[in-house]
């Protein structure tokens, strides 16, 4: 499926996306004094479960949300072309680069923490893709130069994916600019090359948020497999009796710099969990089998099932997602968690890590842990392990509670799915460390008034929570958080502040260009 394209007065266009249309439009207008080409949208997400796991390619349950990113274009045919970018929001002052004549790459400096940069992930990866399907006009030669005037209300640093949305953003624009009108990039493609771009920033991160971005439809989950294929399977919530499915976001407002904090948070959690897979299969004996973008170029705990069992069950194809033989295998996989780190919850120093895995120091240093910078005392593998896999054991438990029979009673639904989330948060907190004291808070109090699981989404260390609430109960909620928590917490908040800290939002569309 291709990504879609309607005319910005479409009535095929969500309403808040119809009206946001003439606002970019006036405002490229006047930072540029014309008209743009286009408008290329991404969204938002929101992952209702499933956290932590996407690097480990289990599969995730995140929606797109009406929250996004528009960026309107313009191409220029300079000679000497460059791009030059204006945003609505001040905190992000125009930046200008030049494009190199000979159609390398713009460079990117990851030490740096600059708007700009997203861009240019977003651009590196869609000039990546324009040279392999058609070489002969960019293998030497420069992208056109544009003009791109960018307008977003993802809030950044909060787990609902404003780097995504803006990268994911970022290549459907020079794509089309470059390929023309009538090319029809696939929703997959987009997903594909997005997945890798904030590697080019220094996080070594999974592919949800792109593909959730990329791949979200109104109305809908998404069900995001990684292996054997990148698959975004849209689903909906049971039809329930009395009362319908709503999820309340609900931002901490402390804000997590992915970037700043990865060596100690994001990255250290990669090498944490890959080191934990290369230990299970040195211990069982078995080789990882890996492939695809993934991390460190290595197994990681999806290819240590796969390995397992076929050299202890006797299954030599990989698991392919099916519930129940997943099921069995997560649990399998707990078991073995136990067995191997049980004895050593206080975890690994890297002598240790090293002498698990039967190689020096040295060795384990320039493999682990120079790719992407870390900072830590001890790895802390039994725990990451647990989580992984026990997360990956949640969404298969949440799939079949979303798709399974329908309930008799309306409570039985969110029991179900509450329970679930709520057990992610717990593990999310005391296993992954993820969570924070305002993250529990806003948490707690949702959970007393009303809603019926609670927890962090996105990478987490603050950023936002995700609430699932029955639809009559969601002012209720609302109001405790308020009172309970962001009046308290930030006595000076502003009520236009307040409604951007509390986002109520139907699943969304996902990435699609609006013409004029
Ligand atoms: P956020 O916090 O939304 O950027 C991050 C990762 C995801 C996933 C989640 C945790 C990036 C770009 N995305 O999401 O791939 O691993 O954390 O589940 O780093
Ligand atoms: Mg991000």
């Amino acid at each position: 499926m291709s990504v879609p394209v309607y005319p910005c007065n479409s009535d095929k266009l969500p309403k808040s996306l119809a009206a946001k249309c003439p606002v970019i439009i006036k405002g490229f207008e006047k930072a540029f004094g014309t008209k743009p080409d286009f408008v290329a949208r991404s969204p938002g997400r929101v992952n209702l479960i499933g956290e932590h796991i996407d690097y480990a390619d289990f599969s995730v349950l995140p929606l797109a949300i009406d929250v996004d990113m528009l960026l309107a274009v313009k191409a220029l045919d300079d000679k000497k072309p460059s791009i030059t970018l204006a945003n609505a929001d001040s905190r992000f002052s125009e930046r200008k680069f030049d494009l190199p004549l000979d159609g390398s790459y713009v460079t990117i400096d990851p030490t740096i923490s600059d708007w700009s940069n997203y861009f240019k992930c977003g651009l590196h990866v869609a000039v990546e893709y324009l040279k392999k399907i058609a070489p002969e006009k960019f293998a030497k030669a420069p992208v056109k130069g544009l003009q791109v005037y960018c307008q977003g209300n993802v809030p950044t640093g909060s787990g609902l994916s404003s780097s995504a949305a803006f990268i994911c953003a970022v290549a459907l624009a020079v794509i089309r600019v470059n390929m023309g009108d009538s090319y029809e990039v696939s929703k997959n493609d987009l997903t594909k090359i997005t997945v890798v771009a904030e590697h080019l920033v220094g996080v070594n991160n999974g592919g949800m948020d792109q593909a959730a971005s990329v791949c979200g439809e109104e109305d809908h989950a998404l069900y995001v497999e990684f292996k054997p294929e990148l698959k975004a399977t849209p689903f909906k919530f049971p039809n329930l009796k009395n009362t319908e499915v709503t999820f309340v976001i609900a931002n901490t407002l402390v804000v997590s710099n992915k970037q700043e904090t990865a060596p100690t948070n994001y990255n250290l959690r990669v090498v944490e969990v890959v080191a934990a897979a290369n230990i299970l299969a040195k211990k069982y004996g078995v080789v990882l089998k890996h492939d695809g973008p993934s991390n460190l170029n290595k197994g990681n705990l999806r290819d240590f099932v796969n390995a397992y069992y076929a050299k202890y069950m006797n299954v030599a194809e990989p698991w392919n997602g099916e519930i129940t033989s997943g099921i069995e295998r997560l649990t399998k996989m707990l078991e073995l968690v136990e067995e191997t780190f049980g004895a050593k919850k206080s975890g690994y120093t890297v002598d240790d890590a090293a002498s698990a895995l039967g190689i020096s120091s040295e060795e384990f240093t320039k493999e682990y842990l120079t790719s992407f910078p870390v900072r830590f005392d001890t790895l802390k593998l039994y725990q990451r392990s647990k989580h992984v896999y026990a997360e990956a054991l949640r969404v298969l438990k949440a799939l079949k509670v979303m798709t399974g029979s329908s309930f008799t009673k309306d409570e039985d639904f969110f029991r179900e799915f509450g329970n679930l989330m709520n057990e992610s948060q717990e593990s999310c907190d005391k296993l992954y460390n993820c969570s924070c004291s305002e993250i529990d808070s806003l948490c707690q109090i949702a959970l007393n008034n009303g809603s019926a699981g609670s927890r962090l989404t996105g990478a987490g260390w603050g950023g936002c929570t995700v609430h699932l609430v029955p639809i009559e109960k969601v002012d209720q909620v609302k109001k405790a958080l308020i009172d309970q928590y962001y009046k308290v917490k930030y006595p000076k908040i502003t009520d236009e502040e307040l409604k951007e800290a509390i986002i109520v939002s139907k699943p969304a569309l996902g990435s699609c260009v609006c013409t004029l």
